[in-house]
């Protein structure tokens, strides 16, 4: 095949449209990152008993620029899918994690345009520093510094599953904070509510409901904790003066619950789940906070490929040689448009999904021809996103 880069960047540069009135809103504010374990848009202002699950966030988003058509689009590579898709605004790969595979290759990283305005740039996890390949990788990507496990202190008591607890991971990582040269941007990998939703009596909050499955129950006990870390984090930046410096940029990684709890989720919805429900529940939170700026709801459908170009967007800061698949979320003149590993597609009234169109309102089959216009531009983004990354094409970018 003989592809060549340059094909690819006129492809993806065709699609670039011209900055919002929200260009700099943000500029040279310290960029703070949140990715939210297996969190799905559906929890958001869900209740059991009367009391909401996701109570901070609930109220976080009203004073926020909040885009509830925001859909993850990772694959096998999980956390991993989503780490690489903000920061270098490529598709992750269908099989594996790019992050395991090719931690040598060339790319064009967030954390380098970081780099380039003045910021340094640090990533906090409470997991060991191997997961993922992740100090490699961020190595490659141009991560100044990596908090991981050995830089906390992790005991039985403040740990579960994977490692450190969401509540003291946030405590811990504020003296780091205060330590670090602004201009600086800080990523945070919560972890407590990763399946399957381990959680100690202490540390539940809210009553949980009664489906057949246990993972399902126990998922909104520990999105109901990740969402008290976050709240505590917030007051804690407020205490330590970092609050009004910052914009946050909160975002669901992946899926929490995958297909096989349907039936039990379907159970507590009191409706079916069929494939347009379930492509719908790969929505995940958005949630952008900039201290002192007004509340807005964008209804763009997009995805996490399109996270980069929008917080470049906001920080005013321009690449210095670019090839991003995704786009800003800002504008208005944005296409609705988000496309998943397998070949899915969302857009404004459609969703194809398992070889079938469907009209997105009505949930209701519709003629495939809707659907099929947009085949070769699917085919494109995925084809030439994979291009990049097995051919390392990024080398040959001038
Ligand atoms: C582990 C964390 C969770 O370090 O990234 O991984 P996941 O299984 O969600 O990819
Ligand atoms: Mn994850």
């Amino acid at each position: 095949d003989d592809t060549d880069i340059s094909e690819i960047k006129q492809f993806v540069d065709k699609k670039e449209i011209e900055a919002s009135s929200f260009e700099g809103v943000a500029k040279g504010k310290n960029l703070i990152l949140i990715s939210l374990e297996s969190t799905q848009s559906f929890m958001l202002d869900e209740e059991i008993d009367g009391e909401q699950v996701t109570p901070f966030l609930n109220k976080l988003k009203e004073d926020s620029y909040y885009f509830p058509n925001f859909y993850h689009q990772t694959a096998q590579g999980k956390t991993s899918d989503a780490e690489f898709m903000i920061d270098t605004s490529l598709y992750p790969l269908s099989g594996g994690s790019v992050f395991v595979r090719k931690p040598e290759n060339e790319f064009f990283s967030l954390p380098e345009a970081l780099n380039s305005a003045d910021y340094s740039t640090n990533s906090f996890h409470g997991n060991d520093r191997e997961f993922w390949n992740r100090e490699n990788m961020y190595k490659t990507l141009g991560y100044d510094r990596f908090y991981s496990k050995k830089d906390f202190e992790v005991t039985d008591e403040n740990s579960i599953n994977y490692g450190l607890k969401d509540i003291p991971f946030f405590e811990q990582s504020i003296p780091y904070l205060k330590d670090l040269k602004e201009p600086y941007s800080a990523k945070f990998l919560t972890l407590t509510n990763h399946f399957p939703y381990l959680l100690e009596e202490e540390d539940r909050m809210i009553a949980i409901p009664e489906t057949q499955e246990e993972v399902v129950n126990r998922y909104f006990a520990t999105i109901r904790y990740e969402d008290e870390s976050i709240k505590r984090f917030f007051e804690e930046m407020k205490a330590a003066g970092l609050y009004e410096d910052a914009i946050f940029v909160l975002y669901g990684d992946h899926y929490g619950l995958s297909e096989t709890y349907n039936e039990a989720l379907g159970e507590y919805f009191g409706k079916q789940i069929g494939p347009v429900e379930h492509v719908q529940l790969q929505k995940v939170p958005l949630i952008i906070h900039i201290p002192n700026e007004e509340g807005k709801v964008f209804e763009t459908v997009g995805g996490q490929v399109d996270l980069k170009p929008t917080i470049l967007e906001l920080l005013r800061i321009k690449e210095k040689t670019s090839l991003n698949f995704g786009t800003s979320l800002l504008s208005s003149e944005r296409k609705d448009f988000v496309i998943f590993r397998d070949g899915s597609f969302v857009t404004e009234e459609l969703i194809y999904t398992k070889n079938t169109c469907y009209n997105k309102e009505t949930g209701a089959k519709t003629n495939r021809n809707k659907c099929s216009k947009h085949f070769g531009k699917v085919q494109n983004e995925l084809d030439y996103s994979d291009k990049v990354i097995y051919g390392d094409l990024l080398r040959f970018v001038e």
